[in-house]
């Protein structure tokens, strides 16, 4: 707030100094007048409403800058007066400049917290040996749902609990598809906004032979109403490992080490059982952190019919995948207790991550 009124003081005094020496005749004199030192609404007047705004602490130091600049202001009055009342002209030799004056702070901006944990999780994984691989947020249902083992008749395919897109099918414009199974059927029916970020796993599986060990960070949309702890648009960050051997305990220790990194204290990851149609055994994975239990998300070893629907074969290979909410693993690290600040865009929110 400081900083935005000094700005605006600043700017109102080069204005007004130019405006004064600049007038050539007793007119334009009082014209300058009326808009900088008018009594009703001249811009030095609507300065001072500003002055209301700026934080008790650094009032003072708001309050003498503004008297400054009125008294500046005036003496430039005086002086144009006297120059018109010599017969001098208008001052001709360019735009004002006063080298004693402050000069006018640009206000610098910095990364929104989430890109920031965005790029310190990616920067995190990446010294664990995952590599980043992006995926498409308009999603078609073979990648959110039936590669992920979740079959038409799964309640997570509601059309309540997504956000799909009026396809020209739905909109009744092109004869319905039948339903079918496989890629090439599920392109052919609805388009969605993805509803997790384990739509990057198939996506990453079909086209790459195993070895994998990718995450993936993205925006995903559920029609969640916004409260403390949701919204209907947040991040998440998807891993994904596989390889011959892969275990559990990998999968743990992965975690605790990137938690352990994350917060720079010694995390600890505790597993409870869970259901995902795409991971078996599935998890929810908690952290312990100053001294509380914290939920962050779900987990599990790769599902075998999901191996089967990329074409890997479950009896060769094993993985583990893991999907976290990338607001909450923010709001823990920086005790922020409703997440709706992320998006409120305001600055006074906003400034203290820097
Ligand atoms: C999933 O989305 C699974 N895809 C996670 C997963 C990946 C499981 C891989 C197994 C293997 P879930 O719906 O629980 O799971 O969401 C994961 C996390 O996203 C939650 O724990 C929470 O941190 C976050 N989350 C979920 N809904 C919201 C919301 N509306 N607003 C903010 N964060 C949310």
């Amino acid at each position: 707030m400081l900083a935005e009124f000094l700005a605006e003081l600043d700017q109102l005094s080069c204005d007004a100094l130019t405006a004064f020496q600049s007038a050539g005749d007793v007119a334009a004199l009082e014209a300058a007048r009326i808009e900088f030192l008018g009594m009703k609404s001249g811009r030095l007047k609507s300065a001072q409403k500003g002055l209301g705004a700026v934080d008790k602490a650094d009032k003072p130091k708001a309050g003498q800058r503004f008297n400054q600049l009125k008294q500046q202001i005036e003496a430039a009055l005086e002086a144009a007066q006297a120059r018109l009342d010599s017969g001098a002209g208008a001052v001709t030799d360019g735009p004002c400049f006063d080298p004693t004056l402050p000069g006018i702070r640009p206000r610098l901006g910095h990364l929104h917290p989430l890109t920031q944990t965005i790029e310190e999780l990616k920067d995190l994984m990446g010294r664990l040996g995952f590599s980043v691989v992006d995926g498409p947020e308009v999603e078609d249902e073979w990648h959110n749902f039936e590669a992920l083992n979740i079959p038409l008749e799964h309640p997570a395919r509601n059309p309540l609990d997504n956000f799909y897109l009026a396809t020209a099918q739905r909109l009744g414009c092109a004869k319905p598809q039948a339903v079918g199974t496989g890629p090439q059927a599920a392109e052919e029916k609805e388009l969605l906004l993805r509803s997790q970020t384990s739509t990057v796993q198939i996506r990453v599986m079909e086209k790459t032979p195993p070895p994998v060990r990718i995450i993936s960070l993205g925006r995903v949309y559920r029609p969640d109403d916004a409260d403390a702890t949701h919204y209907p648009m947040f991040h998440q960050i998807e891993g994904l490992l596989v390889d011959r051997g892969i275990t559990m305990a990998d999968l743990k220790s992965v975690l605790r080490l990137f938690a352990s990194s994350f917060f720079q204290d010694d995390v600890h990851i505790r597993f409870r059982p869970s259901f995902f149609p795409f991971t078996e055994p599935s998890v929810e994975v908690d952290m312990s952190w100053q001294g509380r239990w914290i939920e962050m998300g779900g987990a599990g070893m790769v599902d075998p019919n999901v191996f089967r629907a990329v074409g890997y074969d479950p009896e060769e290979y094993t993985g583990f995948a893991f999907g976290l909410g990338v607001e909450r693993v923010c709001m823990r690290r920086h005790n922020v207790t409703d997440i709706r600040e992320f998006y409120k865009n305001d600055v006074r929110f906003l400034e203290q991550f820097t």
